[in-house]
């Protein structure tokens, strides 16, 4: 059914990260220092750790673009791990010399962590394995598909942003205009107001000190997108539940809600649905947009948001019980290099799922062999709905 549709390999500490973009129109602008910016955007942010002090994320376009503009065929884009030097022989395609187990195993899993699940599935005896592609790197792959949808995004008119509102348990509003992203852009966690960031960042460094990790909530935004997206005719088909899937696939995230989320279920139905309004000239809208954007698994134009709550880092400095594989002995689990919080990493990452679903929606409702196909049919709906 995927119009849009992308897959990713590679590992951490391998050479690097590939992704497989396919579906994307024909025609769209794509420029390699855009999505470089989504990849900076990604690595910053107070909290994080020292691998982001090593990686200077570039993307490499192998496939898909001419000149500037794709051709309708699937983008091959290439993220490399500056820190594969570092690693030596340890993620080798070729058998270590001196066979297996030259390399020092990892047999102690990490609570929270892949590891031990990962181990059990794959019949591993080295965790490495799992450490290697269960990590939050991954996530750069996704940030580069996802600028192409934000691309695709654009030309409709349609902007994905994002902002924390709470880490540690220190909280903000939510809420988000346009005009707050410069100052969500200039706090080092991403957060509107300047006073709570500033506490928020004392909960870091307060968790840091303490060999401890804390997580966060963060709101993603996307204004512009068109009406008419999605369907209530089919459970998959809803625009929640599509969304919901994607921003549940990002590592750490454990919780989704949209517009007045997990607080409706506390009010009255009259504090809770928006009333509907007509103007001749715009058409039809809400006096509010407590459902998000989104009613009846249907985009309404106003503005979607949802809410994603990401849980602390499961890699503690001080860390918690575990037991070794093998021998099952007792053992306080192992450290392995960490952030203290990646919350506000984990926003960017959260625009470029929530903007790839956005698009392959778009897409599913408008079709499009090129991006002005796809902006005319969008348009095309926006004028039948507005005269009837
Ligand atoms: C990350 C890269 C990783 C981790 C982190 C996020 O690099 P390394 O393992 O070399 O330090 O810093 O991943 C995790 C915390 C995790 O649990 O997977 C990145 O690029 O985002």
């Amino acid at each position: 059914m995927s119009r849009l549709r992308y897959l990713t390999a590679g590992e951490s500490h391998g050479p690097g990260l590939t992704a497989i973009l396919d579906g994307c129109p024909a025609g769209l602008r794509v420029d390699v220092a855009g999505i470089d910016a989504e990849l900076g955007r990604r690595q910053s942010g107070y909290g994080r750790g020292e691998r982001q002090s090593i990686e200077q994320d570039r993307a490499r376009i192998l496939g898909g673009v001419r000149h500037g503009r794709t051709t309708g065929a699937p983008l091959a884009l290439f993220v490399p791990n500056r820190d594969a030097v570092n690693w030596g022989d340890v993620l080798a395609v070729e058998p270590p010399e001196g066979g297996a187990g030259a390399a020092e195993e990892v047999v102690v899993p990490r609570p929270g962590h892949a590891d031990l699940g990962g181990a059990l599935l794959y019949g591993l005896d080295d965790i490495r394995d799992v450490i290697e592609r269960a990590s939050a790197r991954e996530t750069a792959a996704k940030v580069a598909c996802g600028a192409v949808a934000k691309a695709l995004l654009g030309e409709m008119g349609c902007t994905v942003a994002s902002h924390v509102v709470a880490i540690g348990g220190v909280e903000t509003g939510s809420g988000m205009s346009l005009d707050d992203v410069d100052r969500v852009e200039a706090s080092p966690v991403r957060c509107r107001d300047e006073e709570t960031g500033r506490r928020m960042m004392a909960v870091i460094d307060k968790a840091s000190e303490a060999g401890d990790t804390v997580g966060g909530v963060v709101e993603v935004l996307a204004f512009g997108y068109p009406p008419g997206v999605g369907s209530y005719v089919q459970g998959d088909l809803r625009l929640r539940s599509r969304l919901a899937r994607a921003v549940l696939s990002v590592p750490a995230i454990v919780g989704v809600e949209f517009g007045l989320g997990f607080a409706a279920a506390a009010e009255p139905g009259s504090q809770v649905h928006d009333p509907i309004v007509h103007d001749p000239d715009a058409g039809y809208a809400r006096q509010s947009n407590r459902a998000g954007g989104i009613e009846g698994g249907i985009s309404t134009g106003a503005p979607i948001v949802l809410r994603a709550a990401m849980k602390p880092i499961s890699t503690l400095r001080s860390p918690l019980d575990s037991v070794e594989m093998g021998t099952h002995l007792p053992v306080v689990s192992r450290f392995e290099r960490s952030d203290v919080c990646a919350v506000p990493a984990v926003g960017i990452v959260l625009e470029a799922v929530v903007a790839l679903e956005l698009a392959d929606a778009a897409l599913e409702r408008f079709g499009g062999a090129t991006a002005s196909d796809l902006v005319a049919a969008a348009g095309a709906y926006r004028r039948r709905i507005r005269e009837r």
